[in-house]
């Protein structure tokens, strides 16, 4: 839970409450009523403890950490969300605002949505929207070229806008638009995450391939991270998962190996998971045969951790070669603090 508070500072106030399905008698550490369906309220007032609620038909984060462009990108991307353009005057109006309230963080502006990166001078926001549709106000002598890559277009604290490089780092806001989908039982709208009753945690299996860091990002921004097998059954349970995707429906080279998360993380042979725990402490350290190998590729061996189709550990390239990978997320997450103590 510690890394969840840290990124709750300073979110704007939430308005409303979040109510759950059921009411009063369930734990953060007890399974979820699968048959109480749905386990969290539809009315979908909220998103998640990170995201708060604006007068843009949905929910926008503030992340605080300068990133680029093509980072923050996929930083919202990975959270289901997108990178917020002001659109309209309601997103300028929100935007702005959540930028006031946080000027510390945000007086030399905001990443937007809004990029040229395909083409030179073709702007739109990542909707899809022609800069010509959007009512952008200039900052005095914008929009200004001065080298190559100025690409992507920075908000500013006043409302006005400036041409950016992309490699330029700034935070950021993620919009998510309001949608008709469900909180699941797992406490996300994300409805490949599914509760492991045996386990208590929810498992997502990626078959769209990654490098390691990426995957690590991604699990992430779901509210999760890279599954740690803490048990032989739970590493039964990712087997049984790994099961429901033959090789046919895995979109990469090797097919028989999903990243998790540990690794030889200092690269002297010790392997430790994500959490900083040695295998045998976390629950489950059974190599297969032969692993780790340190198989090389080029001058890259292998550092990062994964699970066989066996259910057996194996080390892969971190970097080299993308692989599937497994999330894991706990069903309480991304609750809001004052849900966390009413339950
Ligand atoms: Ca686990
Ligand atoms: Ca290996």
């Amino acid at each position: 839970m510690g890394s969840r508070k840290a990124f709750s500072t300073g979110v704007v106030p939430i308005e409303g409450t979040f109510h759950l399905g059921v009411q009063g008698t369930v734990s953060a550490r007890h399974l979820p009523d699968l048959n109480a369906s749905p386990f969290f309220s539809t009315a979908g007032r909220q998103y998640r403890y990170d995201y708060s609620t604006a007068k843009v038909k949905g929910w926008l984060k503030l992340h605080y950490v300068p990133t680029t462009w093509h980072q923050a990108r996929m930083r919202c991307h990975a959270e289901g969300a997108v990178l917020a353009s002001p659109l309209n005057a309601s997103f300028l109006h929100a935007m702005t605002t959540m930028m006031s309230t946080n000027i510390s963080t945000t007086k030399c502006g905001v990443l937007s949505g809004i990029h040229a990166i395909f083409y030179e001078g073709v702007y739109s926001s990542l909707e899809g929207i022609p800069l010509s549709r959007i009512p952008v106000r200039w900052a005095p002598d914008e929009p200004h070229y001065n080298e190559d890559n100025e690409s992507c277009l920075l908000l500013l604290p006043n409302g006005d806008m400036a041409v950016i490089n992309t490699s330029d780092v700034y935070p950021y806001i993620c919009y998510k638009k309001k949608t008709k989908n469900v909180l699941t039982g797992c406490g996300t709208y994300d409805s490949n995450y599914h509760l492991e009753p045996r386990i208590g945690s929810c498992y997502k299996f990626h078959n769209t391939c990654l490098t390691w860091h990426k995957a690590y990002m991604t699990c992430a921004g779901e509210g999760g991270h890279l599954a740690i097998i803490n048990s032989a059954i739970e590493a039964e349970a990712l087997k049984e998962l790994y099961a429901k995707y033959p090789s046919n429906t895995i979109n990469c080279r090797y097919k028989d190996s999903a990243m998790i998360g540990f690794l030889d993380w200092t690269q002297d042979s010790v392997w430790l998971t994500i959490h900083g725990e040695t295998l045998q402490k976390a629950g489950y350290s059974s190599w297969s045969n032969g692993a780790p190998d340190n198989a090389t590729r080029g001058n890259l061996g292998q550092q990062c951790g994964a699970i066989l189709r066996t259910g057996l550990l194996n080390d892969v390239w971190c970097a080299a070669v993308p692989f599937a990978f497994i999330c894991e997320k706990s069903p309480d997450s991304l609750l809001f603090d004052n849900d966390l103590d009413y339950i």
